[in-house]
Formats: C-alpha cells, sequence, structure tokens
C-alpha cells in the first residue's frame, strides 16, 4: 500500500510511529511543514522535519516531543555569554550538528529536500521524508501588544511569547511563489490514500496545503483525517491560539467544517466527539490519545480502515 501523510512536528511524528507499526510493509511518503522554518545565528532549523526525522529515527527527546535525546546546551550557553540573540529559541549541542550540516548543504546549493534525504540517511527513519517545498517560506504572525502592530516570526509568537498575545493574522510569507518540492505531487498522485494525522491545522497542516497544487492534488484521492481536537481542547500544545486566530472554534467539528467535505472523505475523532457530523464526511469514533506505541498504533490502523471502507 502507499500512503501519503502530511505532518507537522510531535502530533504528525508520533501519529506516523503508529502508521509505521501498523503496516509496516506500506511504502510511506511523509510531506513535511516547512512554515515553522527559522535561520538562527546563520543556521537553517527545520522544527518540524527534524521532529519527524528524529521521533521515526529513534533519536528523539521523548518527553520533551521536539530536539535530541541525551542533549547538552554548552553552545547554547557560551553564545549567552557573548550576549548574542536570540536567547529564547534552547537549540542542543546534537541538535546544531544537524542544522551546521543542514546549512552547509544549502550553501553548496543543494535544495532543502536533497539535504533532508541526506540528513534521514543517517536516520533511517523507514518513510520517505519530503519537505512541503524547495522554495523558502515562512510562517509569520501578525500581533498588536504595547510595542504596536507588527508581524513576528512563527517560533518567536510560539515560543517566546507562548502565544499568550493574541494573533491577529497567520500568514505563510512565500506562499504565493512556492512549488512543491520534487515528488511531492507524484507521491500524492500515485499514493491509495493520503492520512492526515493530529497535526495542527492551521500551522502545519493548513500551511502545507496552502502550497500551490498540494490542496487539489490531495482532494482527488481518498483523504482520512485525525482530529487533534479532543473534546473541545488541544491534547497538548496551544493549537486553539491558531484555530481562533482565523476564526475556528476549538472543536473536532469546526476543524472538519474547516477542512471541508471537499477535502475529506472519513474523519476520526475521539469517543466524546461522536456527534461529529459533516455530509459527504464518514465520522468515526475511536480513542485517539497517542498515550503509548500501542494505542496510536491503533488510531493508525483505525484510520486505515476507515480508509478502507472508500477502496
Ligand atoms: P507541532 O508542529 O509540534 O505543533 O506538532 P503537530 O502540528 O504535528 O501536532 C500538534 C497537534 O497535535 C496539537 O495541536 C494537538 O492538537 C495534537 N495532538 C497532540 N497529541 C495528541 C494526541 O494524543 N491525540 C490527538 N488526537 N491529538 C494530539
Ligand atoms: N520549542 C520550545 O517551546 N522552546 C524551544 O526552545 C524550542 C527549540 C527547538 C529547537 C529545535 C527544534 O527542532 C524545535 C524546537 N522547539 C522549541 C519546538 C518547536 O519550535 C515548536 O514546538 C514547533 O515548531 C511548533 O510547531
Ligand atoms: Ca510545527
Ligand atoms: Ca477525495
Amino acid at each position: 500500500m502507499r500512503i501519503v501523510s502530511l505532518a507537522g512536528g510531535i502530533g504528525g511524528a508520533r501519529f506516523l510511529r503508529g502508521l509505521r507499526a501498523a503496516e509496516p510493509d506500506a511504502q510511506i511518503t511523509v510531506i513535511g511543514n516547512t512554515g515553522d522554518d527559522i535561520t538562527l545565528f546563520g543556521l537553517r532549523v527545520c522544527p518540524d522535519l527534524d521532529t519527524v526525522m528524529y521521533t521515526l529515527g529513534g533519536g528523539i527527546d521523548e518527553e520533551q516531543g521536539w530536539g535530541r535525546a541525551k542533549e547538552s546546551h554548552v553552545v547554547k550557553e557560551e553564545l549567552a555569554a557573548y550576549g548574542v540573540q536570540p536567547q529564547w529559541f534552547g537549540l542542543g549541542d546534537r541538535d546544531f550538528a544537524t542544522h551546521i550540516v543542514r546549512t552547509q548543504m544549502l550553501n553548496a546549493g543543494y535544495p532543502l529536500s536533497q539535504v533532508t534525504e541526506a540528513l534521514c540517511a543517517r536516520w533511517q527513519p523507514g518513510v520517505r521524508l519530503i519537505p512541503m517545498s524547495d522554495d523558502r517560506t515562512e510562517t509569520h504572525v501578525v500581533i498588536d501588544d504595547e510595542h504596536g502592530r507588527r508581524a513576528i516570526h512563527f517560533q518567536e509568537w510560539w515560543v517566546r511569547l507562548r502565544a499568550s498575545v493574541p494573533a491577529e493574522e497567520i500568514a505563510l510569507v512565500g506562499a504565493d511563489d512556492a512549488r512543491p518540492a520534487p515528488g511531492v505531487l507524484e507521491a500524492i498522485g500515485e499514493a491509495d490514500v493520503v492520512i492526515l494525522p493530529p497535526s495542527n491545522p492551521v500551522v502545519s497542516i493548513g500551511t502545507i496545503l496552502q502550497i500551490r497544487g498540494i490542496r487539489e492534488a490531495v482532494a482527488a484521492k481518498t483523504v482520512v483525517g485525525v482530529s487533534p481536537i479532543i473534546g473541545g481542547a488541544p491534547v497538548r500544545g496551544m493549537a486553539d491560539a491558531c484555530l481562533t486566530a482565523i476564526g475556528v472554534e476549538t472543536s473536532a467539528q469546526a476543524v472538519l467544517a474547516h477542512y471541508g467535505a471537499d477535502l475529506i472523505d472519513g474523519w476520526l475523532v475521539a469517543e466524546e466527539d461522536a456527534d461529529v457530523r459533516l455530509d459527504g464526511v464518514r465520522v468515526v469514533a475511536r480513542p485517539l490519545l497517542m498515550s503509548d506505541p500501542e494505542a496510536t498504533t491503533a488510531m493508525a490502523r483505525a484510520a486505515l480502515d476507515l480508509a478502507r471502507e472508500f477502496a
């Protein structure tokens, strides 16, 4: 079976681990969000690609959900001793090596998709990981606080401000000119099913769907989505702040309606959201907490079972 999945960071990566376990013989292509990417200290950092790569490759800090296991922070301390900004984004020593290799290859002229493939040669994630685009895009957030109304990088809003200042607008800068990376539309075209994991509907999945041609290509397939909202709450993180910014209520119902029946064929919700309905969409209720590998694998199995109803 050929499966394509669009993925953000933690929610996407954890679900993908379950998907890989549920269907070990499947060929899984993951289209990763690069809207979170940021250049720090001259280094290109791709948090969501790295979270997927480290999680599936066994190098993730499991508790934190991002960054490397057994990490140290000597470089960060030394940068702070020089007073170099920003200090609100925590890059660990092991993680730094990834960004150095990536930046070196990008500066040598390799596109991000080839750089990602090279990094994955080490981590062997067991899936093909492709960035949504080789063209640079960045999610920026418009806020209005005591310093006035301005756009800041998504990471500054998310990590430094902890999304405590309301987002007036969330925009993917560069989206108009960005093309899907090589292999993205081909993989979707050849897929038996496209699965939307429980990733952030705005700044992860929503971002990927903004790249020219991707939404149309996905909609043409059988698409099963897993709700990232359970009983009106994002299970972890601050996805509600992103949904509020685009005028979507934080509920499994509203997220489904936002994606639309033109995109989604099957929608997995948690048991407490069993009353969710949308014309043209088959809604199935299952336990959706990724509390351990077994529960996560069962979720992935449920998504695949739902997909098979459309075969
Ligand atoms: P990020 O890039 O690290 O924010 O990760 P993603 O965008 O891939 O996923 C983040 C989203 O995953 C969160 O906003 C939550 O709504 C969702 N999420 C996290 N854990 C769970 C879980 O156990 N079950 C479900 N259904 N959703 C989850
Ligand atoms: N998240 C934080 O909350 N604080 C950090 O200092 C931080 C550093 C970081 C470094 C590398 C990386 O790959 C991810 C990192 N994250 C950090 C997570 C990440 O920025 C966000 O959770 C996602 O981009 C939001 O989707
Ligand atoms: Ca992310
Ligand atoms: Ca369809």
